[in-house]
C-alpha cells in the first residue's frame, strides 16, 4: 500500500495560507524556508518530510483531473525506477478555461538547453505496439509535476542543490533518471492542469540571464560529457560567465574540513620530512595550466560563495 502527502511550500501568503489549508479536507502541512532559497532547496525541504514511500510534485498553480493518480502510482508500484509524469493540460491564464494537451507529444530541449515539447516519433509508437494509452518514454520532463518512489530519488543523488531560484533543474533530473538506470515516462491515462503563463512571476537576483545560465551550464557540466561543448557554442555568456567544472562529486581537501565543521591544525609536535621539487614531475594531458584552472574553479565554484569572483578577476583564463 503506497501512502502519500502532499506539501505546499510557498513564499509570501502568511498566515492567510496556513487559515487556508486548515480547511482542506486533505491534511495539509505548510512548510516555510527561511529565506527565499528557490525551487530546487524548497523541493527538497519538502521531500525531506514525506513520509509515504511516493514523492509526488506538483506546481501551485495545478489542478487534478478524476483518476489522475492511480496511473502513476501503478506504474512505480510494478518498478520503483520509473519516474513518471501525468498529461499536462493547459489551464488558461487568462480565462481558466481547461485545455486538454495532446498526447502526441514528449519532452525534449533545445542546445540553449530550453526545455522543449516535440512530437512522438515513430519509433516511440512503434515500441507501443501503437497503443496510445501505454505510457510513453520521454527523454525530459517539463519538471513541475511528476511522482517518484522517495527512496529512488534519495539514491539517484535527489536534486542538484547548487541550483538557484529557478530553471534548469527538470532537464537536470531527467538526464540523471536515464543516466542512472531509471526511466522517464509520460503516462497518457493521468491528466493534471496545469496554468501556463505568458511571463515568468519570479524575481531573478543578479538577473534573469545568470541564474538560467549558471543552471544549465551545472546540467551540461554534470550530465553531458562532450556534448556540453555544443551548449557552450550556443550560449558564449555561460561559457564566460561560469566554470570549466561544477559540483557534484568534487573532492576538496582543507576548505572541505572547515566548512563542514572539522578542524584542520598543524601538530608541532610532530615532524615528518619530504621532498620538495623544483619542478613537477607530473604530465598534464591537455596542458598544465588548463587542469589546475579546472580544479582551481572547482574549488571556487563549491565552497567560496560570492569570494569565487576574486578568483575569477585573477585568474581570468
Ligand atoms: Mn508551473
Amino acid at each position: 500500500m503506497l501512502i502519500l502527502r502532499l506539501h505546499f511550500i510557498v513564499d509570501h501568503l502568511g498566515r492567510q495560507l496556513e487559515e487556508y489549508v486548515a480547511t482542506l479536507p486533505v491534511k495539509t502541512k505548510v512548510l516555510r524556508t527561511e529565506k527565499r532559497s528557490g525551487l530546487i532547496r524548497a523541493r527538497l525541504l519538502g521531500a525531506k518530510h514525506v513520509t509515504g514511500k511516493v514523492i509526488l510534485f506538483l506546481d501551485a498553480h495545478c489542478e487534478c483531473t478524476e483518476g489522475w493518480l492511480e496511473p502513476l502510482l501503478s506504474r512505480i508500484a510494478m518498478d520503483r525506477r520509473t519516474v513518471v509524469c501525468p498529461i499536462i493540460d493547459v489551464i488558461s491564464d487568462d480565462t481558466f478555461e481547461y485545455i486538454a494537451a495532446s498526447d502526441m507529444t514528449w519532452g525534449g530541449f533545445n542546445w540553449k538547453l530550453n526545455f522543449r515539447w516535440y512530437r512522438v516519433p515513430q519509433r516511440e509508437m512503434e515500441r507501443r505496439g501503437g497503443d496510445r494509452t501505454s505510457p510513453l518514454r520521454t527523454p525530459t520532463m517539463a519538471g513541475g509535476l511528476f511522482a517518484i518512489d522517495r527512496d529512488y530519488f534519495y539514491e539517484l543523488g535527489a536534486y542538484d542543490e547548487g541550483m538557484d531560484i529557478w530553471g534548469g533543474e527538470n532537464l537536470e533530473m531527467s538526464f540523471r533518471v536515464w543516466q542512472c538506470g531509471g526511466v522517464l515516462e509520460i503516462i497518457p491515462c493521468s491528466h493534471v492542469g496545469h496554468v501556463f503563463r505568458d511571463k515568468s512571476p519570479y524575481t531573478f537576483p543578479g538577473g534573469v540571464s545568470r541564474i538560467v545560465l549558471h543552471n544549465a551550464a551545472r546540467v551540461a557540466e554534470v550530465w553531458m560529457d562532450e556534448w556540453r561543448d555544443f551548449y557552450y557554442a550556443m550560449n558564449p555568456a555561460a561559457a564566460l560567465l561560469i566554470i570549466k567544472a561544477v559540483v557534484l562529486f568534487a573532492n576538496q581537501l582543507m576548505i572541505d574540513v572547515w566548512m563542514c565543521g572539522g578542524r584542520l591544525e598543524i601538530s608541532t609536535c610532530s615532524h615528518v620530512g619530504h621532498v620538495f621539487r623544483k619542478s613537477t614531475p607530473y604530465s598534464f594531458p591537455g596542458g598544465t595550466s588548463k587542469i589546475v584552472n579546472h580544479n582551481n574553479a572547482r574549488l571556487a565554484e563549491v565552497w567560496l560563495d560570492e569570494w569565487k569572483e576574486f578568483y575569477y578577476a585573477i585568474n581570468p583564463g
